[in-house]
């Protein structure tokens, strides 16, 4: 690239690279917005496969089988993984871990809204695996195709990941409504009724609400919207949980033969915004419970620093 060069020309060249369906890669140039929004979102994915450790690492020590307890320690085990692979990633566009990791204990970062929500059975982990991560797995495919190539890449091997995480959760949910007790079935649907709005949220605000997808689609960090991945996915889920006699809390659904899509009924937009603000039912507890681990590992850092200092 010319030093000489002007702005609009080397962005022409930029966006061309994105048209022709090329990674932006480290090092290359890219419009300060480019890198800005980039950062954001990864950094708040990051945090979101962090916290999202929580809800499900509390039932580690009550898992009801062996087998069901290192099915659950292998996909915590891979939420932690996810957060690093997605860390490094913003690394790359100049953000340090450190003011990445300031920005969530102190409460300035943003992380996924499902996350606030508390577990509440065992039947809650089951839901997890096949809403949550059904609707994480549902943005994250399109991501995988994202411009930036650490961010593409990340994706891949996190959605593979996440395929395993699914199929636990489904296996689960499909056994407790088809071949479970009463009371297993209950929990399901009740582990339904409780996650299925806040897995809708995820996907973010309605298109029209969305001040970033416009730029995030010009530059081919996004595919698709909020809304259209939404709706992919309700009709997705819906069919399935129809399937094995589960029902889906919304009297107001009805299917669109001409779409050949199921439409969901109105979202509480306000209980989206209060839990993204910090006053969701579990926000302070999953904040306490980040910087207590924080604090505990400091002796871990200092270790490493005090070795590199020696190395
Ligand atoms: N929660 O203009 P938009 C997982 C914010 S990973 C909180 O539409 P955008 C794995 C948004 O940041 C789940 N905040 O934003 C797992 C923005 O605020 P800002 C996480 C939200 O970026 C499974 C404002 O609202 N996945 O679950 C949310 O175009 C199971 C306006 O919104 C990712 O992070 C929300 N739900 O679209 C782990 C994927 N929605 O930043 C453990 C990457 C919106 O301007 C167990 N991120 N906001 O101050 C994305 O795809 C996008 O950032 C969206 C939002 C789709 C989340």
């Amino acid at each position: 690239m010319e030093a000489t060069q002007t702005y609009d020309a080397q962005l022409a060249e930029f966006e061309g690279r994105i048209a022709r369906g090329e990674k932006i890669e480290p090092g290359d140039w890219m419009p300060e917005a480019y890198r800005k929004q980039l950062i954001r979102m990864i950094s708040q994915h990051a945090h979101s496969e962090i916290v999202g450790m929580l809800p499900e690492g509390k039932y580690i020590p009550h898992a009801p089988s062996l087998r069901r307890k290192m099915v659950l320690i292998a996909k915590v085990q891979d939420e932690a993984g996810h957060g690093q692979y997605l860390y490094h990633a913003a690394e790359t566009l100049g953000a340090t871990r450190e003011e990445m990791i300031d920005a969530l204990l102190t409460g300035k970062a943003k992380y996924s809204s499902v996350f606030n929500y508390p577990t509440l059975t065992w039947a809650d982990i089951g839901m997890i695996g096949w809403l949550v991560d059904g609707a994480a797995i549902k943005n994250q495919l399109m991501l995988s195709h994202a411009s930036y190539g650490p961010y593409s890449r990340a994706m891949v091997r996190i959605c593979a990941e996440e395929t395993f995480h699914y199929k636990q959760g489904m296996e689960m949910i499909v056994h407790y409504a088809t071949n479970g007790t009463s009371r297993q079935r209950t929990m399901a649907q009740d582990a339904l009724n409780r996650w299925w709005w806040p897995s809708l949220m995820m996907f973010g605000p309605h298109d029209s609400d969305s001040p970033n997808s416009a730029q995030l689609i010009r530059w081919g960090i996004k595919t698709k919207t909020n809304d259209e991945l939404r709706n992919e996915f309700v009709t997705e889920m819906v069919e399935q949980f129809n399937a094995i006699g589960l029902t889906v809390p919304d009297p107001d659904m009805v299917y669109d033969a001409e779409r050949e899509q199921w439409i969901h009924g109105p979202i509480d937009w306000d209980e989206f915004w209060q839990v993204v603000r910090g006053n969701g039912p579990m926000n302070a507890e999953r904040l306490a419970a980040r910087r207590k681990a924080h604090d505990d590992g400091l002796w871990v850092r200092e270790a490493l620093v005090a070795f590199a200092q020696r190395a």
